[in-house]
């Protein structure tokens, strides 16, 4: 059991209450932690401190921000093993995925825009009598709060680009998920980062990360969760006028049309609908089918996921993991159980109760992944984002039925669309009301790309120079030529 601390102006303390919460391994059912139960006092405390180290930190050149993210991609890259089995041990999902993409991820981060802001042009707009010059500067101090299903991931996706523009930071991890922050929080210590650029309290949302909404200094919040608490963090921020980044909920479409080439295709529905036990805002959770094609897929498509070896998520073999904790998992078998009362038929899967699967020890939030059919595509589980390991299938009769039905929905995050004519692809693509879309793959990410969604997937991009832009404001510097009217 390790005993958390908040990070603030340099230093690992305990809340100004003492007060404390448990963190559990949603895969053992056990307490592995406590962290603080911060409350306002803390967050003053944290933003005194960020105000602090703000004219330091915003004074360096920003070629020198890069080269501190070069250092903490190092150190991090060191502590990869020791991020992805704590990763594992606080989220459930297994160890190999926890390697390959929570912990490499992390570091990538980092280094990606260390370089990325070496190569980015100067801004400047010439007239015929005068020269525009745009000069970016910090935002000051900014809000990062992060959810428990991607934690180092999505933090440092935050972290990096922040710090690279000269902002000071006071985060908030997920209360389910602390520990990997915590690793990040150790890191900047072991490196000297000046104190108080970096600013670490842990809590429950509605009382330590409403705080941080609330506080007149911090004049950014970029957060990544859930729609309902994205409406809450809107409600409260955008009235302040602080900038605002709001990555929340998903229920993409994975289209598969005639041509798809079926095994390509059954590979990649597959990944996109079960990786991270279903738990990343991206996933693939309705797949629609072209019904000339729909009877073959759906037959290789169960036969695949009854090869996903649900187990103990330090066990390299395993593919699929616990989801972060038993009430999130009663909230997933509840869909299961409203698909079946809404007519649903299940091909693969099931409750714990109707597959009489306790998981790979008997205990821990464990559940086989699940394949519904038979539903319609306005049902509540074709519509309502269940963010755990159960997708619904439907069939199209044509593409622009297809398109119709994969904007059938409140939210606008991703998709993905499996064809083997990668043009007509790419313009279907265009069709879908999301954010993102990939042709014949899932998950593949440039970095430079814009990241976001639409309608109740959030508002505003971040990757690339998107986030520089929104860790930035912007000064437009018009220069007369004097020379010019003579
Ligand atoms: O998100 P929450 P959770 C979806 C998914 C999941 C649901 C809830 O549907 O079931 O969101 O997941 C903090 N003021 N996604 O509980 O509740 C909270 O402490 C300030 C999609 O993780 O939104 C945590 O640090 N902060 C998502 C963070 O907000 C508040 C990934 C996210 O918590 C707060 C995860 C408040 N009033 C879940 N209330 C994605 N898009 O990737 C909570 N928080």
């Amino acid at each position: 059991m390790i005993h958390i601390q908040n990070y603030i102006g340099g230093h690992f303390v305990s809340a100004v209450d003492e007060q404390t919460l448990e963190d559990y391994n949603p895969a053992t059912g056990l307490c592995i932690a406590t962290i603080p139960r911060s409350k306002k006092g803390d967050v003053e405390h944290a933003v005194n401190a960020a105000k602090a180290a703000q004219q330091e930190w915003g004074s360096l050149s920003i070629l020198e921000r890069a080269n501190w993210l070069d250092k903490i991609a190092d150190a991090l890259e060191k502590k990869s093993e020791l991020i992805a089995t704590t990763e594992t041990l606080d989220t459930g999902k297994p160890i190999a995925l926890s390697r390959r993409v929570d912990a490499a991820r992390s570091v990538s981060n980092f280094r990606f825009f260390a370089d990325f802001s070496r190569k980015q042009p100067e801004l400047k707009f010439e007239m015929e009598d005068a020269m525009n010059y745009v000069h970016r500067s910090p935002i000051g101090t900014v809000g990062l709060i992060t959810p428990w299903n991607l934690p180092l991931y999505l933090l440092t996706w935050k972290v990096a680009p922040a710090l690279l523009m000269g902002n000071t930071i006071v985060a908030k991890p997920s209360e389910f998920t602390p520990l990997t922050a915590n690793i990040l929080a150790e890191t900047f210590d072991e490196l000297s980062l000046p104190p108080g650029v970096f600013n670490l309290v842990h809590g429950l949302g509605h009382e330590v990360g409403q705080s941080i909404l609330e506080h007149e200094f911090i004049k950014g919040i970029s957060f990544t969760g859930g729609t309902a608490t994205g409406r809450i963090v809107a409600k409260t921020a955008a009235p302040m006028f602080k900038k605002l980044s709001l990555e929340l909920g998903g229920k993409n479409a994975t289209i598969i049309l005639k041509d798809a080439d079926l095994e390509i295709a059954v590979d990649g529905a597959v990944r996109a609908a079960f990786t991270n036990s279903g738990q990343v805002c991206l996933c693939g959770s309705r797949i629609l089918i072209d019904e000339s094609i729909a009877e073959k897929f759906s037959k290789l498509f169960v036969d695949k996921v009854n090869q996903i070896r649900v187990g103990d998520p330090l066990d390299e073999h395993s593919t699929m993991g616990s989801v972060i904790s038993v009430e999130h998992l009663e909230k997933v078998e509840s869909y299961i159980d409203l698909a079946l009362q809404e007519g649903g038929e299940i091909l693969t899967g099931g409750t714990r109760k109707s597959t009489n699967f306790s998981g790979p020890n008997g205990v821990g939030a464990f559940i086989r992944p699940t394949v519904i059919t038979g539903l319609p595509h306005t049902s509540r589980c074709a519509t309502e984002e269940i963010f755990g390991p159960v997708v619904t299938l439907h069939t199209f009769e044509n593409e622009l039925q297809a398109i119709e039905m994969a904007n059938h929905s409140e939210y606008g995050l991703a998709g993905s669309v499996w064809t083997q004519d990668i043009e007509r692809g790419r313009i279907f693509a265009s069709q879908i009301e999301t954010g993102i879309v990939w042709v014949n793959t899932w998950l593949h990410r440039d970095l430079r790309t814009p990241f976001g969604g639409v309608k109740n997937s959030g508002v505003g991009r971040e990757g690339g120079r998107w986030s520089l832009e929104f860790f930035s404001e912007m000064t437009n510097v018009c220069v007369k030529d004097t020379l010019a009217e003579q």
